[in-house]
């Protein structure tokens, strides 16, 4: 996907716009050498150790100086690409950002593509395909779990699972094809029921990881909460309130807020992304029917819809609304409603509503009981992790191969208790194999790694 393997590329790996200091990335065989020449006192830059930094001025074509900056060599193999590189850390002017890469090209180095240095940093073997993606979910990680989540896979703790997963699959392969070669003799072979424990192994934990997707998807999306209920039942007023912010347009007005209104919020290292809906009724008006809409829409998205009722209207309709909303919500989805007003209430009884769902009281206005609906979101969250285990993935590209792989070893071991012959059942576990290498990229084509590393932006 990216032709010419020997070029040295060059890029701007801050971001775009101007901050105090700018990062230019060199990468390639002759990354030295072409940085070497913005230099005037070029053998203090050659005699430079690996990672350590010169203070020095660096000069255009026409012997002007540039800027003073930091340089920084790096040796191959023992770089993020595993090439020779040079980081440049000049003033952050875009002039002069854009006047070093000018110049670097001029002496011979080539734009670089978006994700091409960590293509080369995988094409080098520096990181496998699943840590380039935990790479992708670090550098866009928001939160503190979802952080974490990426270290641990940058780390290599998939990959080493990966690893042990595929050695035992191929002391399988290798004792099934046993089998095949001494088939007409009379050899002891590996007993059956231990090879049927061992794929059974690898089926538990092939599912294991398949499990902790939920999870990890959910923490490295972010949550989406959807506020709904009926006009005026101050669902608006709780955003404000969880947000500590006037974000939401709030009055006695039925029907205020018309669109959605969408906020991120971190709560214990959990990002949340809470969504403000128009109320739902029936109405004549063009634009609050278009709001109803997208309201219906965003209970369909939402992992957690919190349905909230004014306390002091509550009768027969109530129900039939609680009803008509929970017909809509799948297994996956977590309903709590929210007796809202409650500082208006006394003697609140929840006992029909928590028949129906999860529920508690809160104001919206006097924040009672916000912390309690907060905790009971991060107990919600928590409960999609299926194990103590480290072990999550949170790319749908590894599921969806774990998900495969796991049928492959479901009908292997199907074949060992059946007492198929060896070659059958060795079929279906170098199909397993097969997969996992397309998950660490061992084994992979142009399309998958295209739609990885497209992913990042130029400089990465
Ligand atoms: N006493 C009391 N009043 C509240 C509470 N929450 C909201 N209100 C009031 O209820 C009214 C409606 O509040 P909003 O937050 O605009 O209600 P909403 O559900 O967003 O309404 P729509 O956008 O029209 O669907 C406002 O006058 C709020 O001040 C609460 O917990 N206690
Ligand atoms: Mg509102």
């Amino acid at each position: 996907m990216f032709n010419d393997e020997n070029r040295t590329i060059c890029a701007i790996s801050s971001p775009a716009g101007m901050g105090a200091i700018a990062i230019v990335r060199l990468s390639g065989e002759n990354s030295i050498k072409i940085a070497s020449k913005l230099l005037s006192n070029k053998d203090k830059f050659f005699s430079l150790e690996h990672g350590k930094m010169l203070y020095t001025q660096i000069f255009g074509e026409d012997g002007k100086i540039l800027d003073d900056v930091l340089l920084v060599k790096f040796i191959a193999p023992n770089s993020f690409t595993g090439e020779n590189t040079v980081e440049i850390y000049c003033h952050g002017s875009e002039y002069i950002q854009s006047q070093i890469i000018i110049t670097l090209i001029n002496y011979g180095a080539s734009v670089a593509k978006p994700g091409e240095f960590s293509f080369q940093a995988f094409f080098n073997s520096r990181i496998d395909l699943s840590q380039t993606e935990a790479l992708a979910d670090l550098i866009s990680s928001s939160s503190r779990e979802s952080h974490r989540l990426a270290i641990n896979q940058m780390k290599g703790h998939i990959s080493s699972e990966i690893a042990e997963l595929r050695e035992k699959m191929l002391e399988l392969v290798a004792l099934m094809e046993l089998e095949l070669d001494f088939g007409e003799e009379d050899v002891e072979f590996a007993d059956r029921t231990k090879l049927s424990e061992i794929t059974l192994e690898l089926i538990e934990r092939t599912s294991l990881l398949i499990s902790s997707y939920k999870y990890g998807n959910a923490i490295k999306s972010g949550i989406p909460v959807a506020i709904v209920g009926e006009p005026n039942v101050g669902k608006s007023t709780l955003l404000n309130a969880l947000l500590k912010d006037e974000r939401a347009i709030v009055s006695h007005i039925p029907g205020t807020t018309r669109d959605t209104i969408e906020e991120n919020l971190i709560i214990e290292g959990l990002k949340f992304r809470f969504i403000d809906t128009a109320g739902i009724r029936n109405s004549d008006d063009l634009v609050e029917k278009m709001g109803v809409k997208r309201t219906f829409e965003n209970i369909e998205k939402s992992q957690v819809i919190l349905l909230t009722i004014d306390a002091n209207i509550v009768d027969s309709q109530t129900f039939e609304f609680i009803s008509s909303i929970k017909s809509k919500i799948n297994d996956d989805q977590y309903l709590l409603i929210l007796l809202n007003k409650s500082d208006t209430v006394n003697n609140l009884n929840d006992e029909v509503f928590t028949k129906l769902a999860d529920t508690i009281s809160v104001s919206a206005k006097t924040r009672f009981n916000l912390d309690k609906l907060e905790q009971k979101l991060i107990n919600w969250v928590k409960s999609l992790k299926t194990s103590e285990s480290d072990l999550i993935i949170t790319s749908s590209r590894q599921l969806e191969l774990f998900q495969n792989i796991n049928i492959s070893l479901v009908r292997a071991k199907e074949g060992i208790d059946k007492g198929l012959s060896g070659d059958f059942v060795s079929q279906d576990l170098r199909e397993a194999m097969y997969m996992l290498g397309e998950i660490t990229g061992h084994i992979t084509n142009d399309d998958v790694l295209g739609a990885i590393f497209s992913k990042f932006c130029i400089g990465k």
